[in-house]
Protein backbone atom coordinates (compact mmCIF):
# COMPACT_ATOMS: atom_id res chain seq x y z
CA UNK A 1 0.00 0.00 0.00
CA UNK A 2 1.40 3.80 -0.74
CA UNK A 3 1.27 5.83 1.86
CA UNK A 4 -1.47 8.20 0.77
CA UNK A 5 -3.58 5.09 0.59
CA UNK A 6 -2.49 4.38 4.29
CA UNK A 7 -3.44 7.39 5.33
CA UNK A 8 -6.73 7.19 3.22
CA UNK A 9 -7.80 3.90 4.94
CA UNK A 10 -6.85 5.50 8.27
CA UNK A 11 -8.97 7.90 8.21
CA UNK A 12 -12.37 6.18 7.16
CA UNK A 13 -11.20 3.80 10.22
CA UNK A 14 -11.43 6.57 12.51
CA UNK A 15 -14.41 8.14 11.17
CA UNK A 16 -16.55 5.31 10.99
CA UNK A 17 -15.38 4.70 15.06
CA UNK A 18 -16.23 8.26 16.23
CA UNK A 19 -18.41 10.17 13.93
CA UNK A 20 -20.03 7.53 12.36
CA UNK A 21 -21.11 5.49 15.32
CA UNK A 22 -22.12 8.60 17.44
CA UNK A 23 -24.54 9.39 14.74
CA UNK A 24 -26.82 6.24 15.58
CA UNK A 25 -26.71 7.08 19.34
CA UNK A 26 -30.00 8.02 21.33
CA UNK A 27 -29.90 11.61 22.06
CA UNK A 28 -31.87 12.08 25.14
CA UNK A 29 -32.00 16.09 26.55
CA UNK A 30 -32.71 16.26 29.89
CA UNK A 31 -33.78 18.76 31.89
CA UNK A 32 -32.92 18.42 36.02
CA UNK A 33 -34.37 20.68 38.77
CA UNK A 34 -31.38 21.63 40.14
CA UNK A 35 -29.02 20.70 42.89
CA UNK A 36 -30.86 21.94 45.72
CA UNK A 37 -30.66 18.95 48.31
CA UNK A 38 -28.74 15.92 48.57
CA UNK A 39 -31.04 13.60 46.66
CA UNK A 40 -31.33 15.42 43.57
CA UNK A 41 -27.28 15.19 43.82
CA UNK A 42 -27.63 11.13 43.81
CA UNK A 43 -30.84 11.91 41.11
CA UNK A 44 -28.35 13.44 38.48
CA UNK A 45 -25.08 11.36 39.33
CA UNK A 46 -27.85 8.60 38.31
CA UNK A 47 -29.25 9.40 35.42
CA UNK A 48 -25.77 10.92 34.28
CA UNK A 49 -23.99 7.27 34.83
CA UNK A 50 -26.83 4.95 32.75
CA UNK A 51 -26.42 7.50 30.13
CA UNK A 52 -22.65 6.22 29.82
CA UNK A 53 -23.47 3.06 30.62
CA UNK A 54 -25.75 2.40 27.80
CA UNK A 55 -23.74 4.58 25.48
CA UNK A 56 -26.97 7.37 25.35
CA UNK A 57 -25.80 10.72 24.28
CA UNK A 58 -26.85 12.87 27.25
CA UNK A 59 -27.31 16.92 26.90
CA UNK A 60 -28.00 17.38 30.93
CA UNK A 61 -29.57 20.87 31.82
CA UNK A 62 -29.79 22.42 35.22
CA UNK A 63 -32.46 25.13 35.36
CA UNK A 64 -31.90 26.05 39.15
CA UNK A 65 -35.01 25.27 40.11
CA UNK A 66 -37.18 27.66 37.68
CA UNK A 67 -39.56 26.70 35.72
CA UNK A 68 -38.97 29.30 33.31
CA UNK A 69 -35.22 27.66 32.78
CA UNK A 70 -36.94 24.15 32.07
CA UNK A 71 -39.36 25.53 29.67
CA UNK A 72 -36.34 27.21 27.89
CA UNK A 73 -34.12 24.25 28.12
CA UNK A 74 -37.20 21.92 26.40
CA UNK A 75 -37.72 24.41 24.07
CA UNK A 76 -33.69 23.83 22.80
CA UNK A 77 -33.91 20.27 22.52
CA UNK A 78 -36.92 20.41 20.37
CA UNK A 79 -35.01 22.81 18.05
CA UNK A 80 -31.77 20.17 18.30
CA UNK A 81 -34.24 17.46 17.58
CA UNK A 82 -33.17 14.97 19.89
CA UNK A 83 -34.83 12.04 20.07
CA UNK A 84 -36.08 11.78 23.40
CA UNK A 85 -37.12 14.28 25.93
CA UNK A 86 -37.45 13.48 29.41
CA UNK A 87 -37.33 16.18 32.77
CA UNK A 88 -38.28 16.37 36.90
CA UNK A 89 -40.48 18.89 36.56
CA UNK A 90 -39.99 21.47 39.73
CA UNK A 91 -44.00 22.70 39.97
CA UNK A 92 -46.94 20.66 38.60
CA UNK A 93 -49.12 23.49 36.58
CA UNK A 94 -48.23 25.30 33.63
CA UNK A 95 -46.35 22.49 30.93
CA UNK A 96 -49.38 22.63 28.73
CA UNK A 97 -47.83 25.19 25.78
CA UNK A 98 -43.88 23.21 25.71
CA UNK A 99 -45.62 19.83 25.68
CA UNK A 100 -47.78 20.43 22.94
CA UNK A 101 -44.76 21.69 20.99
CA UNK A 102 -42.77 18.58 21.63
CA UNK A 103 -45.99 16.40 20.64
CA UNK A 104 -46.14 18.82 17.40
CA UNK A 105 -42.95 18.24 16.51
CA UNK A 106 -43.23 14.08 17.44
CA UNK A 107 -40.59 13.94 20.37
CA UNK A 108 -42.06 12.12 23.10
CA UNK A 109 -41.78 12.78 26.64
CA UNK A 110 -40.85 10.70 29.59
CA UNK A 111 -41.74 12.58 33.26
CA UNK A 112 -39.48 11.10 35.69
CA UNK A 113 -39.28 11.97 39.95
CA UNK A 114 -42.03 14.36 39.72
CA UNK A 115 -45.52 14.71 37.89
CA UNK A 116 -47.02 17.28 36.64
CA UNK A 117 -51.25 18.13 36.12
CA UNK A 118 -51.03 18.59 32.46
CA UNK A 119 -53.36 16.58 29.71
CA UNK A 120 -52.01 12.57 30.21
CA UNK A 121 -51.59 12.46 26.38
CA UNK A 122 -48.88 15.12 26.19
CA UNK A 123 -46.33 12.96 27.94
CA UNK A 124 -45.88 8.90 27.78
CA UNK A 125 -44.74 8.03 30.46
CA UNK A 126 -44.09 9.10 34.43
CA UNK A 127 -41.04 7.31 36.76
CA UNK A 128 -41.16 8.05 40.24
CA UNK A 129 -42.37 7.70 43.77
CA UNK A 130 -45.51 7.60 45.40
CA UNK A 131 -45.29 10.78 47.15
CA UNK A 132 -48.65 10.60 48.96
CA UNK A 133 -48.00 6.71 50.17
CA UNK A 134 -44.44 8.66 51.48
CA UNK A 135 -46.34 11.49 53.71
CA UNK A 136 -48.86 8.54 54.97
CA UNK A 137 -45.57 6.67 56.49
CA UNK A 138 -44.50 9.43 57.85
CA UNK A 139 -47.83 10.20 59.18
CA UNK A 140 -48.24 6.80 60.26
CA UNK A 141 -45.18 7.27 62.42
CA UNK A 142 -45.97 10.07 64.48
CA UNK A 143 -49.73 8.45 65.14
CA UNK A 144 -47.91 5.80 66.15
CA UNK A 145 -45.63 7.48 68.28
CA UNK A 146 -48.15 9.73 70.10
CA UNK A 147 -51.16 7.42 70.47
CA UNK A 148 -51.35 7.67 73.68
CA UNK A 149 -50.40 11.45 74.05
CA UNK A 150 -53.41 13.28 76.87
CA UNK A 151 -52.73 16.70 75.70
CA UNK A 152 -52.30 17.79 72.48
CA UNK A 153 -49.56 17.25 70.05
CA UNK A 154 -48.07 20.47 68.69
CA UNK A 155 -46.39 19.72 65.10
CA UNK A 156 -44.42 21.83 62.88
CA UNK A 157 -44.74 21.19 59.34
CA UNK A 158 -41.68 22.25 56.71
CA UNK A 159 -43.03 21.76 53.11
CA UNK A 160 -40.87 21.59 50.24
CA UNK A 161 -41.08 23.85 47.19
CA UNK A 162 -43.91 25.87 46.49
CA UNK A 163 -46.70 24.04 44.36
CA UNK A 164 -44.47 21.06 43.41
CA UNK A 165 -45.70 17.27 43.26
CA UNK A 166 -43.66 16.04 46.37
CA UNK A 167 -45.05 19.26 48.44
CA UNK A 168 -48.35 19.24 47.73
CA UNK A 169 -48.63 15.09 48.33
CA UNK A 170 -46.42 14.56 50.84
CA UNK A 171 -48.56 17.15 52.92
CA UNK A 172 -51.58 15.53 51.63
CA UNK A 173 -50.81 11.95 52.80
CA UNK A 174 -49.19 13.16 56.29
CA UNK A 175 -52.47 15.17 56.98
CA UNK A 176 -54.63 12.31 56.21
CA UNK A 177 -53.12 9.94 58.58
CA UNK A 178 -52.67 12.20 61.33
CA UNK A 179 -56.41 13.47 60.86
CA UNK A 180 -57.40 10.07 62.79
CA UNK A 181 -56.18 11.67 66.01
CA UNK A 182 -57.53 14.85 67.21
CA UNK A 183 -54.55 15.17 68.96
CA UNK A 184 -52.59 15.14 66.74
CA UNK A 185 -52.17 19.35 65.46
CA UNK A 186 -50.59 20.77 62.75
CA UNK A 187 -49.69 24.20 64.50
CA UNK A 188 -47.25 25.85 61.44
CA UNK A 189 -46.71 25.00 58.35
CA UNK A 190 -44.10 26.59 55.65
CA UNK A 191 -42.13 26.39 52.82
CA UNK A 192 -38.21 25.99 52.89
CA UNK A 193 -37.65 25.30 49.28
CA UNK A 194 -36.27 21.92 50.05
CA UNK A 195 -32.97 23.39 51.25
CA UNK A 196 -31.07 23.20 54.19
CA UNK A 197 -30.66 27.11 54.43
CA UNK A 198 -34.02 26.99 54.07
CA UNK A 199 -34.80 24.79 56.42
CA UNK A 200 -32.85 26.01 58.99
CA UNK A 201 -34.59 29.67 58.71
CA UNK A 202 -38.27 28.28 58.96
CA UNK A 203 -37.43 26.27 62.04
CA UNK A 204 -36.27 29.62 63.70
CA UNK A 205 -39.24 31.56 62.87
CA UNK A 206 -41.20 28.04 64.16
CA UNK A 207 -39.69 28.22 67.61
CA UNK A 208 -39.68 31.93 67.84
CA UNK A 209 -43.39 31.80 67.78
CA UNK A 210 -43.96 28.70 69.61
CA UNK A 211 -43.22 27.56 73.01
CA UNK A 212 -43.91 23.94 72.93
CA UNK A 213 -42.98 21.88 69.59
CA UNK A 214 -43.41 18.10 70.43
CA UNK A 215 -43.16 17.15 66.53
CA UNK A 216 -41.26 18.36 63.42
CA UNK A 217 -42.07 16.71 59.79
CA UNK A 218 -40.03 17.93 57.17
CA UNK A 219 -40.58 16.50 53.63
CA UNK A 220 -36.95 16.27 52.91
CA UNK A 221 -33.96 15.24 55.02
CA UNK A 222 -31.79 18.50 53.73
CA UNK A 223 -34.68 20.67 55.36
CA UNK A 224 -34.43 18.39 58.36
CA UNK A 225 -30.80 18.96 59.06
CA UNK A 226 -31.28 22.15 58.78
CA UNK A 227 -33.92 22.58 61.56
CA UNK A 228 -31.76 20.24 63.52
CA UNK A 229 -29.23 23.16 63.40
CA UNK A 230 -31.85 25.58 64.35
CA UNK A 231 -33.07 23.45 67.09
CA UNK A 232 -29.87 23.39 68.63
CA UNK A 233 -29.03 26.68 68.81
CA UNK A 234 -31.92 27.07 70.34
CA UNK A 235 -30.37 25.31 73.47
CA UNK A 236 -32.99 21.93 72.29
CA UNK A 237 -32.38 18.50 71.98
CA UNK A 238 -33.47 17.22 68.15
CA UNK A 239 -34.67 13.92 68.22
CA UNK A 240 -35.46 13.95 72.05
CA UNK A 241 -37.24 17.52 73.19
CA UNK A 242 -38.51 17.16 69.55
CA UNK A 243 -39.77 14.49 67.57
CA UNK A 244 -38.52 14.26 63.93
CA UNK A 245 -39.65 12.84 60.91
CA UNK A 246 -38.56 13.54 57.58
CA UNK A 247 -38.08 11.82 53.94
CA UNK A 248 -35.47 10.71 51.20
CA UNK A 249 -33.39 8.40 53.58
CA UNK A 250 -29.74 10.05 51.88
CA UNK A 251 -26.48 9.07 53.97
CA UNK A 252 -26.83 12.99 55.80
CA UNK A 253 -30.48 11.30 57.47
CA UNK A 254 -28.39 8.20 58.60
CA UNK A 255 -25.61 10.35 60.23
CA UNK A 256 -28.52 12.10 61.85
CA UNK A 257 -30.31 9.21 63.28
CA UNK A 258 -27.33 7.80 64.61
CA UNK A 259 -26.71 10.80 66.20
CA UNK A 260 -29.58 10.34 68.05
CA UNK A 261 -30.88 14.00 66.42
CA UNK A 262 -33.34 12.47 63.85
CA UNK A 263 -36.18 10.05 64.41
CA UNK A 264 -36.67 8.45 61.30
CA UNK A 265 -36.97 8.69 57.86
CA UNK A 266 -38.97 7.41 54.68
CA UNK A 267 -37.01 6.17 51.87
CA UNK A 268 -37.45 8.14 48.44
CA UNK A 269 -35.29 6.63 45.51
CA UNK A 270 -33.36 8.86 43.50
CA UNK A 271 -31.70 6.63 41.77
CA UNK A 272 -33.88 6.49 38.52
CA UNK A 273 -31.37 6.60 35.78
CA UNK A 274 -31.66 2.61 34.82
CA UNK A 275 -34.89 2.94 34.87
CA UNK A 276 -34.99 6.06 32.58
CA UNK A 277 -32.48 4.84 30.17
CA UNK A 278 -34.07 1.35 29.84
CA UNK A 279 -37.33 3.51 28.68
CA UNK A 280 -35.71 5.62 26.49
CA UNK A 281 -34.30 2.58 24.56
CA UNK A 282 -37.74 1.02 23.93
CA UNK A 283 -39.54 4.17 23.61
CA UNK A 284 -36.85 4.83 20.39
CA UNK A 285 -37.42 0.98 19.59
CA UNK A 286 -41.11 1.57 19.16
CA UNK A 287 -42.08 -0.34 21.80
CA UNK A 288 -44.46 0.80 24.53
CA UNK A 289 -43.76 1.94 28.04
CA UNK A 290 -45.41 1.67 31.24
CA UNK A 291 -47.88 4.97 31.69
CA UNK A 292 -46.17 4.78 35.56
CA UNK A 293 -43.55 3.37 36.84
CA UNK A 294 -43.78 2.89 40.51
CA UNK A 295 -40.09 2.82 42.53
CA UNK A 296 -39.77 0.51 45.75
CA UNK A 297 -39.51 2.12 48.68
CA UNK A 298 -38.66 1.36 52.92
CA UNK A 299 -38.91 3.45 56.32
CA UNK A 300 -35.93 3.71 58.78
CA UNK A 301 -35.40 4.44 61.92
CA UNK A 302 -33.51 5.22 64.59
CA UNK A 303 -33.02 2.10 66.21
CA UNK A 304 -31.62 0.42 62.43
CA UNK A 305 -29.91 3.25 61.04
CA UNK A 306 -26.60 2.04 62.25
CA UNK A 307 -27.14 -1.57 60.59
CA UNK A 308 -28.54 -0.16 57.14
CA UNK A 309 -25.67 2.89 56.69
CA UNK A 310 -22.87 0.85 54.96
CA UNK A 311 -25.57 -0.64 52.54
CA UNK A 312 -26.75 2.51 51.12
CA UNK A 313 -25.65 4.01 48.40
CA UNK A 314 -26.88 7.13 48.27
O1 LIG B 1 -37.49 14.53 48.12
C1 LIG B 1 -36.12 16.40 47.65
C2 LIG B 1 -35.73 17.00 46.36
O2 LIG B 1 -38.64 15.47 43.93
C3 LIG B 1 -38.52 13.54 45.25
O3 LIG B 1 -36.87 16.82 45.54
C4 LIG B 1 -37.90 14.80 44.87
C5 LIG B 1 -37.60 15.74 46.02
C6 LIG B 1 -36.77 15.16 47.14
O4 LIG B 1 -35.21 18.23 46.40
O5 LIG B 1 -35.04 16.18 48.50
Amino acid sequence: MTRRLILAFTFAVLAACSGGDQDQRIVLGFSQIGAESEWRTANSESIKSAAQTMDIDLRFSDAQQKQENQIKAIRSFIAQKVDVIAFSPVVETGWDAVLQEAKAAKIPVILTDRAVTADPSLFIGFIGSDFVEEGRKAGRIVAERFKDATGDVNIVELQGTVGSAPANDRKKGFAEVIATNPRLRIVRSQSGDFTRSKGKEAMESFLKSHAKIDVLYAHNDDMAIGAIQAIEEAGLRPGKDIFIVSIDAVKGAFQAMIAGKLNATIECNPLLGPQLMTSVTEVVAGRPIPKRIVVDEQVFTMETAKQHIQSRKY
